[in-house]
Protein backbone atom coordinates (compact mmCIF):
# COMPACT_ATOMS: atom_id res chain seq x y z
CA UNK A 1 0.00 0.00 0.00
CA UNK A 2 1.64 3.24 -1.61
CA UNK A 3 -0.49 5.27 1.19
CA UNK A 4 1.76 4.01 4.11
CA UNK A 5 4.98 5.54 2.83
CA UNK A 6 3.66 8.81 2.36
CA UNK A 7 1.67 9.26 5.43
CA UNK A 8 4.31 9.28 7.96
CA UNK A 9 5.98 12.63 6.41
CA UNK A 10 2.64 14.10 5.86
CA UNK A 11 1.34 17.06 8.49
CA UNK A 12 -1.53 18.50 6.10
CA UNK A 13 -4.84 16.83 5.91
CA UNK A 14 -5.46 15.08 2.46
CA UNK A 15 -9.23 15.75 2.24
CA UNK A 16 -10.38 19.07 2.37
CA UNK A 17 -12.54 19.21 5.64
CA UNK A 18 -15.12 21.67 3.60
CA UNK A 19 -16.13 18.70 1.37
CA UNK A 20 -15.52 15.60 3.26
CA UNK A 21 -17.48 15.01 6.64
CA UNK A 22 -16.08 12.39 9.09
CA UNK A 23 -17.65 11.29 12.11
CA UNK A 24 -16.02 8.78 14.56
CA UNK A 25 -18.03 5.61 16.03
CA UNK A 26 -16.63 4.28 19.15
CA UNK A 27 -17.66 2.21 21.71
CA UNK A 28 -16.68 -1.33 23.08
CA UNK A 29 -16.50 -4.52 21.28
CA UNK A 30 -20.47 -5.17 20.86
CA UNK A 31 -21.55 -2.08 21.67
CA UNK A 32 -23.65 -1.52 18.82
CA UNK A 33 -21.37 0.52 16.37
CA UNK A 34 -22.32 -1.73 13.89
CA UNK A 35 -25.25 -2.01 13.78
CA UNK A 36 -25.90 1.93 14.42
CA UNK A 37 -24.03 2.80 11.13
CA UNK A 38 -26.21 0.23 9.24
CA UNK A 39 -28.88 2.69 10.31
CA UNK A 40 -27.08 5.92 9.81
CA UNK A 41 -26.34 4.51 6.13
CA UNK A 42 -29.72 3.97 5.13
CA UNK A 43 -31.38 7.10 7.31
CA UNK A 44 -28.44 10.06 5.94
CA UNK A 45 -26.46 8.58 2.91
CA UNK A 46 -23.40 8.07 4.62
CA UNK A 47 -20.30 5.90 3.93
CA UNK A 48 -19.51 3.39 6.28
CA UNK A 49 -16.28 2.05 6.80
CA UNK A 50 -15.34 -0.29 9.76
CA UNK A 51 -11.70 -0.96 10.09
CA UNK A 52 -12.21 -3.94 12.20
CA UNK A 53 -13.82 -4.85 8.58
CA UNK A 54 -11.20 -3.18 6.58
CA UNK A 55 -8.47 -5.01 8.34
CA UNK A 56 -10.23 -8.39 8.15
CA UNK A 57 -10.59 -7.96 4.63
CA UNK A 58 -7.09 -7.56 4.44
CA UNK A 59 -6.23 -10.03 6.40
CA UNK A 60 -7.82 -12.48 3.64
CA UNK A 61 -6.44 -10.96 0.52
CA UNK A 62 -4.63 -13.56 -0.53
CA UNK A 63 -1.65 -10.84 -1.73
CA UNK A 64 -1.43 -9.05 1.49
CA UNK A 65 2.00 -8.87 3.27
CA UNK A 66 -0.35 -7.94 6.79
CA UNK A 67 -2.41 -11.16 6.74
CA UNK A 68 -0.43 -12.47 9.51
CA UNK A 69 0.36 -9.25 11.16
CA UNK A 70 -3.34 -8.42 11.60
CA UNK A 71 -5.04 -12.03 12.22
CA UNK A 72 -2.39 -12.01 15.27
CA UNK A 73 -3.38 -8.69 16.82
CA UNK A 74 -7.13 -9.09 16.17
CA UNK A 75 -7.17 -12.56 18.04
CA UNK A 76 -5.16 -10.97 20.91
CA UNK A 77 -7.42 -7.67 21.05
CA UNK A 78 -4.38 -6.02 20.32
CA UNK A 79 -4.30 -2.79 17.97
CA UNK A 80 -2.87 -3.42 14.40
CA UNK A 81 -0.12 -0.29 13.91
CA UNK A 82 -1.76 2.74 12.88
CA UNK A 83 0.13 2.98 9.65
CA UNK A 84 -1.85 -0.13 8.16
CA UNK A 85 -5.58 0.95 9.27
CA UNK A 86 -5.12 4.57 8.45
CA UNK A 87 -3.91 3.66 4.67
CA UNK A 88 -6.88 1.29 4.36
CA UNK A 89 -9.30 3.86 5.87
CA UNK A 90 -7.55 6.45 3.70
CA UNK A 91 -7.55 4.12 0.14
CA UNK A 92 -11.11 3.60 0.85
CA UNK A 93 -12.33 7.01 1.39
CA UNK A 94 -10.46 7.99 -1.83
CA UNK A 95 -11.99 4.87 -3.50
CA UNK A 96 -15.63 6.23 -2.56
CA UNK A 97 -15.00 9.87 -3.56
CA UNK A 98 -13.15 9.12 -6.44
CA UNK A 99 -16.40 6.35 -7.91
CA UNK A 100 -18.61 7.85 -10.87
CA UNK A 101 -21.75 9.22 -8.98
CA UNK A 102 -25.22 6.91 -8.25
CA UNK A 103 -28.22 7.47 -9.62
CA UNK A 104 -30.12 10.75 -7.91
CA UNK A 105 -31.70 9.62 -5.10
CA UNK A 106 -35.35 11.18 -3.40
CA UNK A 107 -33.29 13.29 -1.16
CA UNK A 108 -32.53 17.10 -2.06
CA UNK A 109 -29.02 16.87 -1.11
CA UNK A 110 -26.71 16.52 -4.02
CA UNK A 111 -24.40 12.94 -4.51
CA UNK A 112 -21.27 14.74 -4.18
CA UNK A 113 -22.09 16.10 -0.57
CA UNK A 114 -23.42 12.37 0.21
CA UNK A 115 -20.39 11.06 -1.52
CA UNK A 116 -18.38 12.89 1.06
CA UNK A 117 -20.14 11.67 4.51
CA UNK A 118 -18.24 9.18 6.42
CA UNK A 119 -18.81 7.27 9.65
CA UNK A 120 -15.38 5.74 10.19
CA UNK A 121 -16.58 2.70 12.94
CA UNK A 122 -14.10 1.20 15.43
CA UNK A 123 -11.46 4.16 15.41
CA UNK A 124 -9.48 5.84 16.38
CA UNK A 125 -8.66 3.47 19.08
CA UNK A 126 -5.32 4.72 20.32
CA UNK A 127 -4.51 8.55 21.01
CA UNK A 128 -1.62 8.29 18.39
CA UNK A 129 -4.17 7.23 15.19
CA UNK A 130 -6.30 9.96 16.64
CA UNK A 131 -3.64 12.84 16.27
CA UNK A 132 -2.44 11.19 12.87
CA UNK A 133 -5.63 10.56 10.89
CA UNK A 134 -6.89 14.05 12.09
CA UNK A 135 -3.07 15.83 10.96
CA UNK A 136 -2.87 13.40 7.75
CA UNK A 137 -6.28 12.94 6.41
CA UNK A 138 -8.99 14.82 8.04
CA UNK A 139 -9.80 16.06 10.95
CA UNK A 140 -13.44 14.30 12.18
CA UNK A 141 -16.48 16.34 12.87
CA UNK A 142 -17.37 14.82 16.24
CA UNK A 143 -17.67 11.28 17.99
CA UNK A 144 -20.55 9.38 18.41
CA UNK A 145 -19.70 7.34 21.24
CA UNK A 146 -22.19 4.33 22.16
CA UNK A 147 -21.65 3.76 25.92
CA UNK A 148 -22.69 0.14 27.14
CA UNK A 149 -22.24 -2.19 29.90
CA UNK A 150 -19.17 -5.00 29.72
CA UNK A 151 -21.54 -7.54 30.99
CA UNK A 152 -24.22 -6.38 28.54
CA UNK A 153 -21.57 -6.27 25.96
CA UNK A 154 -20.01 -9.69 26.28
CA UNK A 155 -23.64 -11.01 25.76
CA UNK A 156 -24.02 -9.87 22.35
CA UNK A 157 -20.74 -10.87 21.96
CA UNK A 158 -20.98 -14.47 23.17
CA UNK A 159 -24.72 -14.63 21.78
CA UNK A 160 -23.24 -13.50 18.31
CA UNK A 161 -20.15 -15.77 18.36
CA UNK A 162 -22.54 -18.80 17.91
CA UNK A 163 -22.84 -17.98 14.63
CA UNK A 164 -20.32 -15.13 13.20
CA UNK A 165 -17.29 -16.86 12.75
CA UNK A 166 -15.33 -13.89 13.90
CA UNK A 167 -11.91 -14.91 15.15
CA UNK A 168 -12.16 -13.14 18.38
CA UNK A 169 -16.14 -13.82 18.91
CA UNK A 170 -14.58 -16.12 21.95
CA UNK A 171 -14.17 -16.02 25.85
CA UNK A 172 -11.07 -15.14 25.68
CA UNK A 173 -10.63 -12.96 22.65
CA UNK A 174 -13.56 -11.09 24.61
CA UNK A 175 -11.50 -10.78 27.38
CA UNK A 176 -8.44 -9.15 25.84
CA UNK A 177 -10.78 -7.11 23.78
CA UNK A 178 -12.18 -5.18 26.86
CA UNK A 179 -8.86 -5.10 28.30
CA UNK A 180 -7.31 -2.81 25.07
CA UNK A 181 -10.76 -0.99 25.30
CA UNK A 182 -10.44 0.09 28.91
CA UNK A 183 -6.64 0.68 28.80
CA UNK A 184 -6.10 2.59 25.38
CA UNK A 185 -9.32 2.95 23.46
CA UNK A 186 -11.11 5.18 26.37
CA UNK A 187 -8.81 7.51 26.37
CA UNK A 188 -8.90 8.34 23.27
CA UNK A 189 -12.92 9.22 23.95
CA UNK A 190 -11.63 11.25 27.38
CA UNK A 191 -9.60 13.47 25.14
CA UNK A 192 -12.08 14.19 22.31
CA UNK A 193 -14.43 15.09 25.45
CA UNK A 194 -11.90 17.45 26.76
CA UNK A 195 -12.57 19.43 23.50
CA UNK A 196 -16.67 18.85 23.89
CA UNK A 197 -16.56 16.38 20.71
CA UNK A 198 -18.06 14.22 21.91
CA UNK A 199 -21.69 12.79 21.69
CA UNK A 200 -22.49 9.89 24.48
CA UNK A 201 -25.90 8.03 23.76
CA UNK A 202 -26.61 5.04 26.33
CA UNK A 203 -26.23 1.73 24.00
CA UNK A 204 -27.90 -0.63 26.54
CA UNK A 205 -31.75 -0.18 24.61
CA UNK A 206 -33.10 -2.14 22.06
CA UNK A 207 -31.39 -1.36 18.90
CA UNK A 208 -34.51 1.39 17.48
CA UNK A 209 -34.35 3.06 20.60
CA UNK A 210 -30.65 3.87 20.60
CA UNK A 211 -31.11 4.83 16.73
CA UNK A 212 -34.06 7.12 17.85
CA UNK A 213 -31.39 9.21 20.52
CA UNK A 214 -28.43 9.03 17.64
CA UNK A 215 -31.21 10.41 15.04
CA UNK A 216 -31.62 13.25 17.79
CA UNK A 217 -28.30 13.95 18.45
CA UNK A 218 -27.22 14.16 15.05
CA UNK A 219 -30.16 17.01 13.93
CA UNK A 220 -28.46 19.43 17.11
CA UNK A 221 -24.89 18.60 15.75
CA UNK A 222 -25.55 18.61 12.06
CA UNK A 223 -28.59 20.79 10.93
CA UNK A 224 -31.50 20.58 9.26
CA UNK A 225 -29.39 20.22 6.00
CA UNK A 226 -28.16 16.73 7.16
CA UNK A 227 -32.37 15.26 7.38
N1 LIG B 1 -26.67 -5.66 19.13
C1 LIG B 1 -26.30 -4.46 18.63
N2 LIG B 1 -26.99 -3.47 19.22
C2 LIG B 1 -27.81 -4.05 20.13
C3 LIG B 1 -28.76 -3.55 21.07
N3 LIG B 1 -29.02 -2.23 21.16
N4 LIG B 1 -29.40 -4.43 21.85
C4 LIG B 1 -29.15 -5.79 21.75
N5 LIG B 1 -28.27 -6.32 20.88
C5 LIG B 1 -27.60 -5.46 20.08
O1 LIG B 1 -23.29 -5.57 17.61
C6 LIG B 1 -22.77 -6.66 18.34
C7 LIG B 1 -23.90 -7.67 18.57
O2 LIG B 1 -24.87 -7.09 19.42
C8 LIG B 1 -24.65 -8.04 17.29
O3 LIG B 1 -25.03 -9.38 17.37
C9 LIG B 1 -25.86 -7.12 17.29
O4 LIG B 1 -26.96 -7.67 16.64
C10 LIG B 1 -26.13 -6.98 18.78
P1 LIG B 1 -22.41 -4.73 16.57
O5 LIG B 1 -23.28 -3.71 15.99
O6 LIG B 1 -21.67 -5.65 15.69
O7 LIG B 1 -21.38 -4.06 17.62
P2 LIG B 1 -19.95 -3.43 17.38
O8 LIG B 1 -19.81 -2.37 18.40
O9 LIG B 1 -19.77 -3.09 15.95
O10 LIG B 1 -19.07 -4.69 17.79
P3 LIG B 1 -17.71 -5.21 17.19
O11 LIG B 1 -17.54 -6.61 17.71
O12 LIG B 1 -17.62 -5.02 15.73
O13 LIG B 1 -16.72 -4.23 17.92
P4 LIG B 1 -15.18 -4.24 18.04
O14 LIG B 1 -14.84 -2.84 18.33
O15 LIG B 1 -14.69 -5.24 19.03
O16 LIG B 1 -14.69 -4.82 16.64
P5 LIG B 1 -13.98 -4.16 15.40
O17 LIG B 1 -14.38 -4.94 14.22
O18 LIG B 1 -14.18 -2.71 15.40
O19 LIG B 1 -12.45 -4.44 15.73
C11 LIG B 1 -11.98 -5.79 15.83
C12 LIG B 1 -10.50 -5.80 16.08
O20 LIG B 1 -9.80 -5.21 14.98
C13 LIG B 1 -10.01 -5.02 17.30
O21 LIG B 1 -10.15 -5.75 18.51
C14 LIG B 1 -8.53 -4.79 16.93
O22 LIG B 1 -7.78 -5.96 17.17
C15 LIG B 1 -8.63 -4.56 15.43
N6 LIG B 1 -8.68 -3.12 15.11
C16 LIG B 1 -7.48 -2.40 15.09
O23 LIG B 1 -6.41 -2.95 15.36
N7 LIG B 1 -7.51 -1.07 14.77
C17 LIG B 1 -8.66 -0.41 14.48
O24 LIG B 1 -8.60 0.80 14.21
C18 LIG B 1 -9.88 -1.12 14.48
C19 LIG B 1 -9.86 -2.48 14.82
MG1 LIG C 1 -18.36 -3.67 14.45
Amino acid sequence: MSTIDTLKDRTTPVFDPAAVTVIFVLGGPGAGKGTQCSNLVSQYGFSHLSAGDLLRAEQNRPDSEFGDLIRHHIRNGLIVPMEVTIALLENSMREILNSSPSPPSSSSSPDKTRRGRFLIDGFPRKLDQAHKFEEAVVPARFVLFYDCPEAEMERRLLERGKTSGREDDNADSIRKRFRTFLDTSLPVVDYFDSQRRVVRIDATPEPDAVFAETRRHLAERLGPEFA
